[in-house]
């Protein structure tokens, strides 16, 4: 594959300096492409190109951007094998999840923002002398910062709201997954979106992320990915008062009760367990389970993970494939090693496990982990991989209490089958989403965020379009 670029003001150009990365496949360890890496004077191009288109983009109607929106998702729609499979290649995941979720999401993110602003009307508050209505105005130029375990999933769900509202932006996606940014891009120059309005700088988070953020002609940050970077993200924005939106980690619990239809629970919590290897910051990885269930549980929840099957990405029977990078295999295994010192038991997993063919991947098998304290490092950090503890509980008191107990707050799963208690457990949990008897259940009307560590601020539905706006109030007298 080629050498990637920059793409700034409708064009695909060459980065300022001469500094490449390596983009290497996860399941094989193998060259795909260079990535640029680069610069503040790249940043500074890209922002000047977004700053100068904005106000003739910000001047169109919301159903004029509308249309820009369904014509990108029809382009994206009509490479769908191409996104499923650039992605798969890109982050090691299996090709099922990458058609399933990546690119079915990208396109429908593109179409559900589309809609959204086709029925978006003037909020409107009438008085007894005179009527409120309340605009929402573009807030400029926005920089959109995206991680690398959903890349063109969350960059599409950052671009389309954020154009949507009149916002031109500048795109940093991670340095370990560029291909999809960049044939997203390449859809938006076939459709000829006007040259501007959606730039892409590649790059690293030191060398441009870092930039970006800072950039005095930036109004607007959305970020995904670690909390220890948000934090850098937040400090760089926070003094010249930028919005900012942090999608930041999570550890969150799925809460299982003796009453709850085992069969279905068991894949269920399987499921938000392993997801993208663990890679997701949704995650089901601490397993809360009612003490008279416990051992039911534990012994059908380890049989279904051995049964999934880990291998080659391009396989449409693979449930699991590789983690993202040789140092992220490193760190998940290294919470392992601390399990093991922190008195944990390992009932599966904890070993690599390379597929025949894939000798130069980066392979860890499911892994879950029992007897450790719930608030041990290993039950409360987020490891973001495959790799889940279990612990037993003895009341709905204790099961909230644990859940609560950790820096993080962003999701959370319960499974019973008295809907009462679904309901009283899931409000009692200081996070920003709940499912009960599901997992990753997504309505893209609802508000997407968390709480402490987890993240500030909400994105999703009228949130991203509130957040990808400023609200003014325009008050006309009465004659
Ligand atoms: O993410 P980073 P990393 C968690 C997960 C993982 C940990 C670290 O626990 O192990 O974060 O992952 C850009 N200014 N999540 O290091 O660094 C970077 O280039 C501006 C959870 O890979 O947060 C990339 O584009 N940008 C998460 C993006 O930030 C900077 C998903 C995310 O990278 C920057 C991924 C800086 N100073 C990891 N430094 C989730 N919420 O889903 C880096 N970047």
């Amino acid at each position: 594959m080629d050498d990637l670029r920059n793409y700034i003001g409708g064009q695909f150009v060459a980065h300022s300096s001469s500094q490449w990365l390596d983009n290497l496949e996860p399941a094989t360890g193998s060259h795909i492409c260079r990535v640029p890496l680069s610069d503040a004077s790249d940043i500074d191009a890209a922002v000047a190109a977004a700053r100068a288109a904005q106000p003739a983009w910000g001047a169109l109607s919301h159903s004029e951007r509308a249309d820009w929106l369904d014509r990108i998702a029809d382009a994206l729609e009509a490479r769908y094998e191409e996104v499923a499979t650039l992605e798969s290649r890109d982050t090691g995941k299996p090709i099922t999840l990458a058609r399933a979720v990546d690119a079915h999401r990208s396109v429908s993110n593109f179409r559900f923002f589309a809609g959204m602003l086709r029925e978006h009307e003037h909020e409107v508050f009438e008085m007894a002398s005179a009527t409120n209505y309340v605009i929402n105005k573009p807030v400029g130029v926005g920089a959109l910062i995206t991680p690398w375990n959903l890349p063109l999933y969350l960059l599409s769900w950052k671009v389309a709201p954020a154009i949507g509202m009149g916002n031109t932006v500048v795109c940093k996606p991670s340095e370990l997954t560029p291909l999809t940014a960049d044939l997203l891009m390449r859809v938006i120059d076939e459709v000829g979106l006007p040259a501007g309005v959606v730039n892409l700088v590649h790059g690293d988070g030191a060398g441009a992320g870092a930039p970006l953020v800072a950039h005095s002609d930036v109004d607007l940050v959305s970020f995904t990915g670690g909390t220890a970077t948000g934090e850098k993200v937040a400090a760089s924005a926070a003094p010249a008062f930028k919005k900012l939106s942090l999608e930041l980690g999570g550890k969150n619990s799925s809460i299982v009760f003796a009453d709850c239809d085992m069969e279905s629970t068991v894949a269920g919590v399987v499921r938000a367990g392993f997801l993208n290897q663990g890679q997701v910051c949704l995650c089901g990885s601490r397993v809360l389970v009612e003490d008279s269930a416990y051992d039911e549980f534990r012994d059908r929840f380890v049989e279904a993970v051995e049964a999934m099957r880990i291998g080659d990405p391009s396989d449409e029977a693979t449930d699991l494939g590789a983690l993202i990078s040789e140092s992220h295999l490193a760190k998940v295994q290294g919470y392992v090693e601390l399990a093991k010192r922190e008195g944990g038991v390992l009932l599966t997993g904890g070993t690599s496990c390379v597929p025949s063919g894939f000798e130069g991947g980066n392979w860890m098998a499911p892994t879950v982990i029992e007897g450790l304290s719930p608030d041990s490092r290993c039950a409360t950090e987020e490891i973001f991989g495959p790799v889940v503890t279990i612990h037993p509980f003895s009341s709905e008191d204790e099961a909230v209490a644990i859940a609560n107990n950790t820096r993080y707050g962003l999701a959370g799963s319960v499974w019973t089958s008295d809907l009462d208690k679904g309901r009283r457990v899931s409000e009692a949990i200081d996070t920003g989403m709940v499912w009960v008897n599901t997992w990753l259940h997504r309505d893209l009307r609802v508000p997407f965020g968390g709480v402490k560590d987890s993240g500030v601020g909400r994105e999703g539905g009228k949130w991203s379009l509130d957040f990808f706006s400023e609200a003014m109030n325009v008050c006309v007298k009465h004659d």
